[in-house]
């Protein structure tokens, strides 16, 4: 290394050490910090461990892995690492398919490697001519990219690396960001300002970020991207912009990333011309392979469509009395010669049917299964409502055995709190993953249907609501980027704790010092079930504000029926609850069997879910011994004191990590506390109207009337009007 940069380095090592530098850091970074291994003793074991690298191959991919590796290589071991052509008798990393290099040809891995399929890896210590070298191994060239990240975080999370044995594949195959993004740069339930998508700029300019959001996706697995609402606007499919998708695509390739797009359906009037966006007219079929056929002569790898249809206003094939089946396979057909899919959701529900509108999608779904194409999915919210603090999983999952089902979780935090609450998200998409359906017994978690193995599906994905924008940090929030990081890991393994991932997002976002680690994880890993407390405890769903959906407004009683609050929380003099037993809207019927006669049953229903499933007196007596409506008001408190708690606690963070992502925190906290605090208050008021009874001795009382809350607009909250 030249002289110069020696002195850099170690000046550098030097203030890092003795914490002379105050450093501040904006958040850009996310997980990819690659900052200096802090353990010094740690250091100089992974400096013997790694005196250089071999990567074989030349493709786009192993090019890309090979920038990363010396990147991360640089910067956690605090000097540049060299990349050598030969094995002397070094501690090295080989990396590379058997296909392209002969050493590791010689190694045998096949058996192993059969494992791995298209996209996994293996990482292993091996003995090569008398030194310990470490070998990443794949199929393909993805594979070896995975696998170069998964290596960089065993040194990120300051993993013993001296015998690796790791065989690495992810459970699901397309592993999706749906981004809510509009042509204009609004996002919707977007929080951390406007789309990454600079469509104005596009395909002249592509600046460093696009690179750096492929980079970062491809480091959790992600291999698929969105790029528009679901509220779909069809002139994306036209040339102007499918030039400008086709740049985004070719920055997203070498990371193993495909571009799809949303298909509004009915694009064959609004840009083709057509009369008719009916699904079985052979003008409007043809329209759209021709269409398709031009998307690919573009973007050769063009995923495919996710689509919205007959939903919220959306146009769908009900339009021309055909059905969701019809209109998803007129696309699947368009797309199979390319090996494209859709995604078509089920998010379907209509005002004017007097159903539950919990059970609208299944009623609409289930009498379709067999009817998709194989290159079909259907796209399920994890809950029946929609993206609720706490909902059943949706009983979609275990009910559509003969079609392909992936679900749809919202990393964006439309009804967590936005970009201001800290809520870590992990442990909800954990509980919907390992509810179990029951659907071939005992044992037939989500997860299982997710992944393929219950029913055996040719295709599997998971798809993610994105929390991005383009605020420095991409999320907003710091601890946003966390929900974005545990959606990747859970789409590559559905079965993965939310602990193991806090675990790991802390390290190597913050620091690796566990007096720092354990603190951070408690407060994510209670940062949930708080929320749910302080908005909406024992079941409750749908209260919030009509339009903005980030306060309470358990009051609105307005509007489109399915829309407003009343209709979920039917409060009343005599209690409170959704009855959806057998002798209410009878939606625990689309269960199966024991799920089914749990939540019918006010004895053994979890009271986590009693209100979403029972109308109960507010003199029904909990578990706890409490009335119901004790229980409500101490739930309200409890999760106000809990973010108070989280503030103390976090207040011990300061000197663990940078000032400006500390202090941002803490601001943000206070805010969370504020507004917790509104929703406490809120609803306790309003719920207090039907029960007439008082608030239990001991608790705090509400700061204002409830006309106050009724009236309060937000003046500082980002994305909110
Ligand atoms: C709702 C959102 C709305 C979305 C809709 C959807 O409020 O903005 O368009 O979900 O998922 O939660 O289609």
């Amino acid at each position: 290394m030249h002289l110069f940069r020696k002195i850099v380095f170690s000046v550098i090592l030097f203030l890092a050490f003795f914490n002379v530098i105050a450093f501040s850091e904006s958040g850009y970074r996310l997980w990819l910090r690659y900052d200096i291994i802090s353990d010094p003793v740690l250091l100089q074991k992974y400096r013997n461990s790694i005196r250089g690298y071999i990567y074989s191959g030349n493709s786009q991919i192993i090019n890309v892995a090979k920038k990363e590796i010396m990147k991360g290589l640089s910067g956690l071991l605090g000097s540049e690492i060299p990349e050598i052509s030969k094995i002397k008798n070094e501690s090295i990393i080989l990396a590379g398919t058997p296909a392209d290099s002969k050493i590791i040809l010689s190694l045998k891995l096949a058996e192993d490697l059969k494992t791995t399929g298209e996209e996994g890896f293996i990482i292993r210590t091996v003995k090569y001519r008398k030194t310990k070298i470490i070998v990443i191994s794949a199929n393909t060239d993805k594979g070896i990219l995975y696998g170069t990240f998964f290596f960089l975080r065993l040194l990120q999370t300051h993993t013993d690396i001296s015998n690796l044995n790791i065989i690495e594949a992810p459970k699901v195959k397309v592993r999706i960001l749906n981004h809510w993004d509009n042509l204009n740069r609004t996002v919707e339930r977007g929080y951390a300002g406007l789309s990454l998508w600079d469509w104005d700029t596009l395909p002249d300019s592509l600046p460093e970020r696009y690179t750096d959001y492929a980079r970062t996706n491809a480091s959790i697995g992600i291999n698929g991207t969105v790029l528009t609402n679901v509220n779909a606007n069809a002139r994306v499919l036209t040339l102007e912009y499918l030039k400008k998708v086709a740049a985004l695509a070719n920055v997203f390739r070498p990371y193993g990333i495909k571009v799809y797009l949303t298909a509004r359906f009915s694009a064959p009037i609004e840009i083709g011309k057509l009369k008719s966006a009916d699904p079985l007219d052979p003008e409007v079929i043809n329209w759209w392979k021709k269409k398709i056929d031009e998307i690919y002569s573009y973007i050769p790898d063009f995923g495919g469509f996710t689509v919205k249809a007959n939903s919220e206003g959306q146009p769908g094939p009900q339009n021309y009395n055909r059905s969701h089946a019809d209109g998803a396979n007129m696309l699947a057909d368009a797309l199979a010669p390319h090996g494209g899919i859709v995604m078509w959701r089920a998010f379907v529900y209509d005002n004017n049917i007097p159903e539950d509108r919990a059970k609208q999608a299944y009623n609409e779904f289930v009498p379709l299964n067999g009817k998709f194409r194989n290159n079909v999915l259907i796209q399920v919210k994890n809950g029946p409502v929609d993206f609720q603090p706490r909902e059943p999983f949706h009983p979609l999952f275990g009910a559509m055995p003969e079609t392909n089902v992936m679900p749809e979780f919202q990393i964006t935090q439309e009804y967590l709190g936005a970009s201001v609450h800290l809520v870590y998200l992990a442990p909800l998409f954990e509980e919907c993953l390992k509810s179990d359906t029951y659907a071939k017994g005992n044992g037939s978690l989500v997860a299982s249907v997710i992944d393929g193995s219950l029913f055996g599906n040719n295709i599997t994905a998971m798809a993610g609501v994105a929390n991005t924008g383009n605020v420095e940090n991409w999320t907003g929030h710091p601890f946003g980027q966390a929900n974005w990081y545990a959606f990747g890991r859970l789409a590559w393994n559905p079965y993965e704790k939310s602990e193991t991932i806090a675990d790991e997002w802390i390290r190597m976002t913050f620091s690796n010092d566990s007096d720092c680690i354990e603190p951070i994880k408690k407060i994510m890993m209670q940062s949930r079930e708080n929320c749910v407390n302080y908005m909406t405890p024992l079941g409750l769903h749908h209260i919030m504000y009509a339009g903005h959906h980030y306060g309470p407004g358990p009051w609105v009683n307005r509007g489109r029926r399915d829309w407003t609050s009343v209709y979920y929380h039917k409060a009343d003099s005599n209690g409170i609850g959704f009855d959806r037993t057998t002798a209410g809207s009878d939606a625990v019927s689309q269960y199966f069997s024991p799920v089914k006669d749990i939540f019918n049953n006010v004895e053994t229903c979890p009271e986590n879910l009693l209100l979403w499933f029972h109308h109960l007196p507010w003199d029904f007596k909990m578990k706890s011994g409490k009335t119901l409506w004790e229980e409500i008001c101490i739930k309200y408190h409890q999760g106000v004191n809990a973010v108070r708690q989280m503030r103390k606690d976090w207040d011990l963070m300061k000197g663990c990590i940078d000032s400006q992502r500390f202090e941002q925190v803490r601001e943000l906290m206070a805010k969370q506390e504020r507004d917790a605090t509104i929703w406490r208050d809120a609803c306790i008021l309003y719920f207090q109207t039907f029960s007439r009874r008082p608030i239990p001795a001991g608790l705090e009382k509400p700061l204002h009337p409830l006309d106050y809350y009724i009236n309060h607009k937000y003046s500082d909250i980002p994305g909110i009007k």
